[in-house]
């Protein structure tokens, strides 16, 4: 008896060609409505699904392959007497090869005016069904999910019309994988739509994205997934447009860059080292911002990332150029920066849409054996401002407001215990990263100089004492942004009012880990 192939794709890439090869090696073609007519076309000898069913396609074809015909010949055990003879008494012939993919889901959610009735008429049921069924009976049936597939599949047919038993496992374990996928995309969005934000079963989609040389350290290995349904303003939606490929590293700093960017809306510029700003600066112009958060430190920059949310011209370019970077992200490049830049073999430059970061974006850090999810910490200034509370005898002054402005924007993106400086549009010095406050003060203080002299201070969380005031009094500092909420709060303010200092209680704490 001739082998047989059921071929039923939304996705017609490759169909005829491969369709071709099978019924060159002697396999009879069943198909479904759309496809059966593509293959006719091709002037490809195909039976219809309704020959194999004695039933018609019903319900605009929500039923057309969900038939015992279909599934006794896909899920039949050829080596078991019984199953074979329960088929024949039926008059139901094996299935050997399932050709399926699936109605495009996706792309249906993906478009900017998705529709959910279209949503819903765009969930495959018959697909995956023959699928899975196929996918069970690896050890008799070939199961192709993937045009990207179908070459190595043809060129794997024997004489028998037969491929090895090894192809047809991993070709089931990829179906899994995808009907897994498929259907974790259908659950989160109805998630969405009826917002539910942290259900008792998390199901991801994922898709890799890039394949990584190593991890952190070369003797990890790595991978870069993404969110199927991409934001346009990410980094896994960031366009390369040059240099050396990603790498792990490369991406998380890339990312870390990005998130701080993106909190201006004046022309901003931040250098990344090690997931924390080195540098950051805000100004009139792109040009100006850049100039700042070199300045901050010009040692650390050394190697760094940076990333601008206005366009990158010449004259920046120029300045970009005479310093080692790895990578620089803007929103554009004009062509003459272009030209520059790519001067450098190596140099990555990335190209990435800087507008608002997504609303409910979870957050996911895996510890050992599980994950923990939550919101993206996307709080800024104008969520606090309301609630400002000046803790001192002094305010500060509107400049002095302009600065903490800033230095709460930043303070938040450098990890805790964080302390960061401002003086002037620019980050002049961070502590981050360390085990007591007072410590993460010293660091930014000492690296900051002279550039403390009239410098405001922010905390990510509270002083747990009052050393922290004391340290920043004596460097010239004269303002300090906090959440308050120690215990010990009036000893801080007791020293911030011995020396002038204004200090501002913002109620809003921002670790991050
Ligand atoms: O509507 S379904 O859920 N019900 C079915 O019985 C069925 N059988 C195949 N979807 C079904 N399919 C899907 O139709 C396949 O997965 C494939 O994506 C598509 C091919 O339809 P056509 O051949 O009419 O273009």
């Amino acid at each position: 008896m001739a082998k047989r192939a059921l071929v039923s794709v939304s996705d017609k890439t490759g169909l005829i060609d491969f369709v071709k090869k099978l019924v060159d090696a002697g396999i009879e073609i069943i198909s479904t409505g759309g496809t059966k007519k593509a293959i006719e076309n091709a002037g490809i000898p195909v039976m219809s699904i309704s020959e194999i069913t004695d039933f018609p396609e019903i319900l605009d074809g929500r039923v057309k392959t969900l038939h015992p015909a279909v599934h006794g010949g896909l899920l039949a055990v050829r080596d078991k007497k019984e199953h074979m003879d329960a088929i024949k008494e039926l008059g139901i012939q094996p299935i050997d090869f399932v050709v399926v993919n699936l109605y495009p889901f996706k792309e249906t959610i993906s478009k900017p005016d998705a529709v959910y009735d279209d949503a819903v008429e765009n969930i495959d049921i018959g697909g995956p069904s023959m699928l899975r069924s196929a996918g069970k009976n690896h050890r008799s049936v070939t199961v192709v999910c993937d045009p990207a597939d179908y070459d190595l599949v043809a060129g794997s047919l024997d004489a028998n019309a037969d491929v090895p038993f090894e192809l047809k496992q991993k070709l089931a374990a990829k179906v899994f994988r995808h009907t897994a996928a498929y259907d974790a995309l259908i659950a989160d969005y109805f998630t969405k739509q009826v917002g539910e934000e942290f259900p008792e079963k998390l199901t991801l989609t994922y898709e890799k994205k890039q394949p990584l040389r190593y991890g952190e350290n070369p003797h990890q290995k790595a991978a870069f997934y993404n969110d199927p349904i991409e934001d346009e303003s990410t980094i896994a939606a960031a366009k390369q447009l040059h240099g050396k490929e990603l790498s792990y590293n490369n991406i998380r700093d890339a990312d870390a860059a990005l998130g701080i960017v993106k909190e201006f809306k004046q022309p901003a510029a931040v250098a990344v080292k090690h997931m924390n700003p080195c540098g950051i600066g805000i100004g009139e112009s792109v040009n100006e911002a850049y100039d700042k958060a070199y300045e901050a430190d010009p040692m650390s920059i050394f190697g760094g990332i940076v990333a601008l949310n206005r366009e990158v011209n010449a004259e920046l370019a120029k300045k970009l150029h005479s310093i080692f970077l790895e990578i620089i992200i803007a929103p554009s490049y004009s062509e003459d920066a272009l030209a520059i830049l790519e001067k450098k073999k190596n140099i990555r430059l990335l190209q990435v849409s800087m507008s608002d970061e997504p609303q409910n974006f979870a957050q996911y850090t895996s510890v050992r054996g599980g994950m923990l999810v939550q919101d993206l910490d996307t709080k800024g200034y104008a969520d606090i401002e309301e609630n400002l509370k000046i803790a001192t005898n002094r305010k500060p002054t509107e400049a002095e407001m302009e600065s903490l402005k800033f230095a709460w924007t930043i303070v938040k993106h450098v990890k805790s215990n964080a302390i960061a400086l401002v003086n002037d549009g620019l980050m002049v010095g961070m502590g981050g990263g360390q085990t007591n406050r007072v410590g993460a003060a010293k660091i930014a203080l000492e690296e900051a100089g002279e550039k403390t002299k009239g410098a405001v201070l922010s905390s990510d969380a509270y002083f747990p004492m009052s050393d922290t005031v004391e340290e920043a009094a004596k460097a010239g500092i004269t303002a300090i942004i906090q959440p308050g909420g120690s215990i010990r709060d009036q000893e801080s303010i007791d020293m911030a009012n011995k020396y002038n200092i204004a200090m501002v209680f913002t109620g809003m704490r921002h670790f991050k880990h």
